[in-house]
């Protein structure tokens, strides 16, 4: 096999993001999202496109080098505690960011950890859930429920739930309230731990400094402005997450300078009007596409 074979979520939250970051990295395909299995016309990778629970499996089983899938899929059924575990994070991909939480209805009664000794939990996450709560020396029951996990409490069929919690509103809409994070998960990339073989796995590491890349301009900026000369530390000290700016000269000005600079950090108003009192004019912030250190 000389193809990296990647596995990622067809349709769902993880979908658009992975396949996204994908395009992003210079790949290239010519069909839609319909296909199961789709390859790249310019770099030797084929994707799979399958249910995201799938894809812990398929990247263990080789049936996939590497697969794109939440953490919190990964860790049901491969703990990070495992030592033995055929599957690795190889890194962290930034998006579809929630967390697993452990809620009870606002008017519970639960107030410490021993309250919840005997209770049922409703969850698509048994294994982490469990995991969790006998190393707070809980003992529980869990309720596996594959979906509407937060109505199995009006329902009778569990006493709290544990689920994923992006904006809070689904818990608070079924009258629940948090009680404890389980676990902050993202879309990360995994791959067997054993490795495979070198010319997929040299594929594999030209995507990944890409998607680095790709990661990192999120936020970042490149400015650029006219600075007054005598003004250039004043002005450096002000620019969030800079590496030393460039000073370039204006034609037929030496009062003047022109200064650029790739701002890490987020930019915001408060900064621009900073650096415009400092004397800063003609300032231009702008989005960075693809960063390769
Ligand atoms: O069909 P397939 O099995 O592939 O998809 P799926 O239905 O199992 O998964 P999908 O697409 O819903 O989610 C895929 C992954 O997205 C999850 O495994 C998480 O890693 C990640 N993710 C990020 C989320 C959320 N945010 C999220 N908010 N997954 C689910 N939710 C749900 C949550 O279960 C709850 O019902 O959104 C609701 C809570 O959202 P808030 O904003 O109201 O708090
Ligand atoms: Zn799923």
């Amino acid at each position: 096999m000389t193809r990296l074979r990647i596995a990622v979520q067809s349709k769902g939250r993880l979908a658009d993001g992975g396949l996204d970051l994908l395009a992003r990295c210079g790949l290239r395909f010519s069909y839609g999202r319909n296909k199961l299995h789709q390859s790249a016309q310019n770099m030797p990778v084929d994707l799979m496109l399958v249910r995201d629970d799938d894809i812990p499996s398929f990247v263990a089983s080789g049936a996939c080098d590497y697969g794109i899938v939440g953490e919190n899929v990964l860790r049901e059924k491969y703990p990070a505690q495992d030592a033995d575990s055929p599957l690795e994070i190889a890194m962290n991909l930034g998006f579809a960011g929630c967390t697993l939480k452990l809620a009870v209805p606002v008017d519970s009664a639960v107030d410490n950890w021993a309250d919840i000794n005997g209770l049922r939990i409703a969850t698509s996450y048994p294994s982490i859930t469990d995991n969790f709560l006998r190393s707070k020396g809980v003992q529980a029951q869990m309720v596996e429920m594959s979906g509407s996990v937060e109505v199995a409490p009006r329902l009778g069929i569990s006493d709290l739930v544990c689920d994923l919690v992006s904006s809070g509103a689904t818990l608070e809409a079924n009258g629940l309230k948090p009680f404890a994070t389980v676990l902050e998960s993202e879309a990360v990339l995994i791959r067997r731990t054993q490795s495979v073989s070198p010319v997929v796995e040299a594929t594999a590491e030209i995507l990944m400094r890409r998607a680095a890349g790709v990661i990192a301009s999120g936020q970042t900026k490149y400015i650029m402005l006219n600075a007054p000369a005598d003004r250039i530390d004043e002005i450096t000290a002000l620019l969030p997450g800079s590496d030393a700016p460039t000073i370039a000269q204006i034609a037929g000005r030496d009062d003047v300078v022109a200064l650029h600079a790739v701002c890490r950090e987020r930019v915001f108003w408060e900064t621009l009007e900073a650096l415009k009192a400092q004397g800063a004019r003609a300032i231009l912030v702008l989005p960075i596409e693809k960063m390769l250190s």
